[in-house]
């Protein structure tokens, strides 16, 4: 019994039935911190630092509750007072501190490690504010703040501080942590968000996203990634960056010396992994804390950190791999713009005719993945094919000179969210029929048995079907949006860009309409589902945005039409919404041009919850692929080898591809008179533009081979017990997407930490 009632009388002196949602959340965040006060922690020798400018945790209530084992009773609990733990959960605030996959993998990250038992922090930053909050208006993305740091709060503020020595002025930072609690109590471990006290939400120009960009001791850590389209964006990401490098450096280093390090063994304490790179500027700040502070020479501080830091890489994206002009790094920090440039002197002497491998180029431009692949020990691509591309392309000169240093990590995701927390539905199915060992250890293999057993097959459909309701009845209560529930449920979800091809699906849209214009009616009526936000700066992506809204709004307005086919763009989409979304999908859309995403985990989270997916030959969906064997998956589209070689032969030619007479009609559409009298000229005609002359991420490559593909899709669900059959043989197998193996991967490579 956890007396729950009780509790209610004692701190608000009334009975839980009377309680508002918003004081049952604080009376279960009491609890938690209750029930995790006893849980160890590993005190071993050897620590690891998930260094991160994002970390996408999600709502932490029911995540606590699940990892603590006390869920199921604090749900039932809460019934008998007629309370809905699912009503409770909307009263939290969702910390928005992450863009996408990057940052959510950081936070799968954390839970696994917990779980795993091994003694390591998330380090990042505490943002006021998170990634804007999407609304729509006029068919057009538009931007409010969005607050995240209300009490009640899992974030507990604590006495450390360090100095940090910006080239103009110090800073005295604050350490906030929040506790990261490992399954069955394993262990406990923290995620810890550094800030500053200065800081200040005053400088936002009203219900907006702006505010004074030169105002440092007051704009820090106010918001997540502001925007870097100008110098002074870009100056204030340097803040960031070495303000956030500066205390995880000096808050490793002193945990080291606590537990016995004398710093020229510094390796042997700590590990420190960079989550892409934005954190790479640790390097030369380690080796300023080991040279200034600690009396190391320069030449043996260089060895310490290069067995210390260790480098993932999550993307190919020219424009996402960070240069900055040295100049800027000497305005913010000059003793790191120094250090920089010794280290690239070392590197000029050692490859003088090798100027790619360069640290500092010829236009006096710092690129910082080459600073982290120098002077780190390991640098790891997140899926086989990305890893394959990063040796055999991106950074074949790297590889060259460093075989040894590459290694793949295949990204994962934790089964406690997002099965466990999310789908509590097929969570239970899965403990009637295989046992509850897969809690710990991720293998659902043993489903495979259920396939030829008609009830199994009849309780997933109906699972599924519950999934649906639950999602069409938290749109409607939280979004006013309706959708069918008996309709196909097909979801695109992630953030926008043209290499994702959000844009690809809506031509296909288009074709669709046009198709239940001409009679062809779905036997079942289909609702395409999108969610994402777009980055303010990125114009094709709000003109995506507004083409895909403008159809929803045609096809929703025509009664031919809208019995059978919806389009709906979730406001908003955060790691709340995905987990509805996702075990409601009878379809994953992973369709991003081949080569270009890294790995994808939002593929992961469909198949873990028994979507099929459409998928290209790209990320982990190749692994995927490989896993449930092509009959139990849809892909299509141009290898990843054929896209490489397009873009080295320039020969991509989008203006050949439009004039196909199956296609030209369908991009025609976004011009028409039909969408032009929903939607705003200027977006239709700049996107259908870009589309004909320039279509750098090759939406229309693979248009033809899609459309036909949708086609069978459909086609084939509406034979429910095959589906579901194939449904059941991608739950089985998704053990190795579990964060678990990625996390026992990263340690037996990498951090190699006692347990
Ligand atoms: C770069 C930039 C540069 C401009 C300012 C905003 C910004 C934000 C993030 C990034 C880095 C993007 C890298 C990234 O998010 N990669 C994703 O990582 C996932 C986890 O490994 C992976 O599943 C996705 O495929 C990959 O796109």
């Amino acid at each position: 019994m956890l007396n729950l009632e009780e509790k209610a009388k004692k701190q608000f002196n009334k009975s839980l039935k009377d309680a508002s949602e918003q004081e049952i959340y604080k009376l279960l965040l009491d609890l938690v911190e209750e029930k995790s006060a006893a849980m160890p922690t590993n005190e071993s020798k050897r620590k690891m630092y998930y260094v991160s400018s994002e970390f996408l945790i999600g709502k932490l209530l029911s995540n606590n509750l699940l990892n603590l084992g006390i869920y199921d009773e604090v749900k039932e609990e809460l019934a008998k007072h007629g309370k809905s733990i699912e009503e409770v959960e909307e009263a939290e605030q969702e910390p928005s501190l992450g863009n996408g996959g990057l940052g959510r993998l950081a936070a799968c990250f954390l839970d696994s490690t917990a779980t795993l038992g091994l003694n390591g922090d998330g380090v990042g930053l505490n943002y006021h504010f998170g990634l804007f909050r999407q609304v729509f208006e006029n068919n057009q993305q538009n931007y409010r703040p969005d607050a995240w740091l209300a009490e009640p709060t899992w974030l507990n503020k604590t006495d450390t501080s360090f100095t940090v020595p910006f080239g103009k002025f110090t800073l005295e930072s604050k350490l906030y942590e929040i506790e990261v609690l490992g399954y069955q109590q394993k262990t406990k471990n923290k995620l810890r968000l550094f800030d500053l006290e200065s800081v200040s939400g005053d400088i936002i120009k009203e219900d907006s996203i702006h505010f004074d960009k030169e105002n440092i001791k007051e704009n820090l850590t106010l918001f997540l990634y502001p925007d870097d389209s100008d110098r002074q964006g870009y100056l204030l990401r340097i803040y960031q960056q070495y303000f956030m490098v500066s205390n995880a450096a000096q808050l490793a280093i002193q945990e080291a010396v606590e537990r016995g390090s004398n710093i020229h063994d510094l390796a042997e304490y700590v590990i420190i992994q960079i989550n892409d790179t934005h954190p790479a500027f640790i390097i030369p700040e380690l080796i300023r804390l080991l040279v200034y502070k600690h009396d190391i020479s320069f030449d043996e501080s260089v060895e310490i950190v290069k067995n210390v830091v260790a480098f993932t890489n999550h993307t190919i994206l020219a424009e996402a791999l960070e240069k900055w002009p040295i100049d800027y790094i000497q305005e913010v920090a000059p003793e790191i713009a120094a250090i920089i440039q010794r280290l690239d002197a070392l590197i000029k002497e050692e490859y003088p005719h090798n100027p790619a491998v360069h640290v500092i180029d010829g236009h006096q431009t710092v690129h910082m993945a080459h600073i982290a692949i120098h002077f780190g020990f390991s640098v790891n691509g997140v899926s086989a094919l990305h890893t394959e591309i990063l040796k055999e392309t991106e950074l074949k000169n790297f590889y060259e000179i460093y075989p040894n240093k590459f290694n793949n990590k295949t990204n994962g995701i934790t089964f406690r969210r997002w099965l466990m927390a999310s789908n509590p539905m097929l969570t239970e199915f899965i403990d009637q029929k295989i046992g509850t060992n897969w809690h710990q250890d991720a293998d659902l293999t043993k489903l495979l048995d259920e396939a030829n057993d008609e009830q199994s097959i009849q309780e997933l459909q109906e699972i599924k079907q519950s999934n649906k309701v639950r999602l069409a009845n938290h749109l409607e209560r939280t979004k006013d949006v309706s959708i069918n529930p008996n309709s196909i449920i097909d979801i695109h979800i992630k953030r926008i860009h043209e290499y994702k091809r959000q844009q690809m699906l809506a031509l296909y849209i288009i074709y669709k309409y046009k198709a239940i214009k001409d009679g062809h009616i779905p036997e079942t009526p289909i609702t395409i589902i999108y969610g994402g936000k777009a980055a303010p700066a990125y114009t094709i992506a709000q003109d995506i945005i507004h083409l895909i809204l403008t159809l929803s709004e045609l096809i929703a307005n025509d009664p031919d039409v809208s019995p059978h086919l919806q389009v709906e763009f979730i406001e908003n989409y955060n790691v709340g919404e995905a987990e509805y979304l996702i075990p409601a999908a009878d379809i994953s859309e992973q369709i991003s041009l081949a080569s270009k995403e890294a790995s994808g985990t939002g593929n992961m989270k469909f198949m873990l919850n028994g979507a099929l997916t459409v998928a290209t030959y790209d990320g982990a969906n190749v692994e995927i692929a490989e896993l449930v064997g092509e009959e139990n998956i849809y892909t299509f589209g141009k290898s990843s080898d054929e896209i490489v070689r397009l873009y080295e032969e320039d020969a991509y030619d989008a203006e050949g591809l439009y004039y196909n007479e199956k296609i030209k009609h369908l991009v025609d559409f976004i011009i028409s008179d039909e969408l032009k009298a929903i939607g705003n000229q200027e977006n239709l005609h700049r996107l259908h533009h870009d589309i004909i002359s320039k279509d750098y991420f090759m939406a229309l490559i693979d248009l033809e081979e899609f459309i036909n593909l949708k086609e069978e899709v459909y086609e084939d669900y509406e034979n429910q017990e095959d589906w579901t059959r194939k449904a059941l043989v991608n739950i089985a197998k998704a053990g190795f997407f579990s964060s678990d193996r990625t996390i026992e991967q990263y340690n037996d490579d990498i951090w190699k930490l006692e347990n």
